[in-house]
């Protein structure tokens, strides 16, 4: 059954279980909705990078921050439509467009993104889109282009969100977020841990998640990727068992939903991924940057499926209603 009314003492109690229990039950309900051992590949690619006028305190594009991030503008739509074609052949089913944008503005930029998008849903894949913040109107363009989701992370709880970025509030995103469901868009969304949150920070970020009237469709669970220049460069790495505990949460509150192992895999043995993928993580991205950090190349990745039997998913073209 899918709830909606997940109280905070619940999911608590779910999230602090012992962590055998914990992987038990989730892995329990992710054979009961989902195809066992299939995992989706998606690519992601930066279109626009860096120069990003926000001040989220993790993110290498902030244009306040000296990180190693060249800047660099829109790219044009033959480039991002022949990477969308490779991602294909090397077997990714979605395929995820990020632009260091606060939001999106009504201008030539935008009329190519949507041309992008229009190319990639041709192709047979799942094509998504992280842009920043959207307006009601700019959801609809996207979605008559044929874009399949949208990813805009909460990131952290309400409570800690202040700490991480000023620029914008929680507000803000659940706004974006609303104006993508009304387009009737495929909503993702999700957060990062190793920020220096609390339990009660990511306990309280999953409880809004479940709690929205329709799940998000697909949930990324970041870790962290600590890089050099950004206020959370010093943060120490987050262990596999925190990263089991969110997956598997969420997989609990949200079973039909898509539970994404984001970023933070490079850093992860197969041995500690596949404890992610027993929690109920269903996806990954490949490649070997993910939108300006590096990521296990698709070589090692296709290794990691033939030794733990997974098979990558098809592209799902079903519509959310
Ligand atoms: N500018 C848009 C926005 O913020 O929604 C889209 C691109 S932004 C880079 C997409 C997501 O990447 C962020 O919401 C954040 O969750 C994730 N992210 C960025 N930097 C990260 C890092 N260093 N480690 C882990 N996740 C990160
Ligand atoms: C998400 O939650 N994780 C992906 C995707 N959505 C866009 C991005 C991770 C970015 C990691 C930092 C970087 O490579 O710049
Ligand atoms: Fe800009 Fe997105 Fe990075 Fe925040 S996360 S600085 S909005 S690119």
């Amino acid at each position: 059954m899918i709830r909606n009314d997940w109280t905070l003492d619940e999911i608590t109690k779910i999230y602090n279980s012992p962590i055998l229990d914990l992987m038990y039950r989730a892995s329990t309900v992710h054979r009961e909705y989902h195809t066992a051992n299939e995992v989706q590949v998606c690519t992601l690619l930066s279109i626009k990078t860096g120069g990003c006028p926000e001040d989220c305190s993790y993110c290498p594009q902030a244009a306040r921050y000296h990180t190693d991030v060249k800047v660099h503008k829109l790219l044009e739509v033959d480039e991002v439509l022949t990477k969308a074609s490779i991602a294909k052949q090397n077997g990714s089913t979605r395929f995820c467009m990020g632009a260091a944008w606060r939001n999106v503005r009504d201008n030539r930029d935008f009329d190519k993104v949507v041309d992008m998008v229009k190319g990639i849903n041709k192709m047979d894949m799942e094509v998504c889109c992280t842009l920043g913040m959207l307006t009601e109107e700019q959801a609809q363009r996207l979605k008559e282009a044929g874009l399949y989701a949208y990813n805009h992370n909460l990131d952290t709880s309400e409570e800690y969100y202040d700490d991480i970025i000023t620029t914008r509030t929680y507000d803000d995103r659940l706004n974006t977020i609303g104006n993508v469901r009304k387009a009737g868009i495929s909503v993702c969304s999700g957060g990062i841990i190793g920020m220096g949150e609390s339990d009660e920070d990511r306990i309280k970020m999953l409880h809004t998640l479940s709690n929205m009237d329709k799940h998000p469709e697909s949930v990324p669970v970041n870790a962290l990727v600590p890089v050099e220049g950004t206020p959370l460069a010093e943060q120490p790495r987050v262990s596999v068992w925190e990263m089991v505990k969110m997956i598997a949460t969420a997989r609990i509150l949200m079973p039909k939903t898509q539970v994404r192992l984001s970023a933070g895999r490079l850093k992860m043995p197969v041995t500690e991924q596949a404890l992610c993928f027993m929690a109920g993580a269903s996806s990954i991205f490949a490649g070997d940057q993910l939108l300006t950090t590096p990521n296990p190349d698709v070589n090692q990745d296709k290794a990691m499926f033939d030794l733990l039997g997974l098979t990558p998913r098809p592209a799902n073209k079903e519509v959310p209603v």
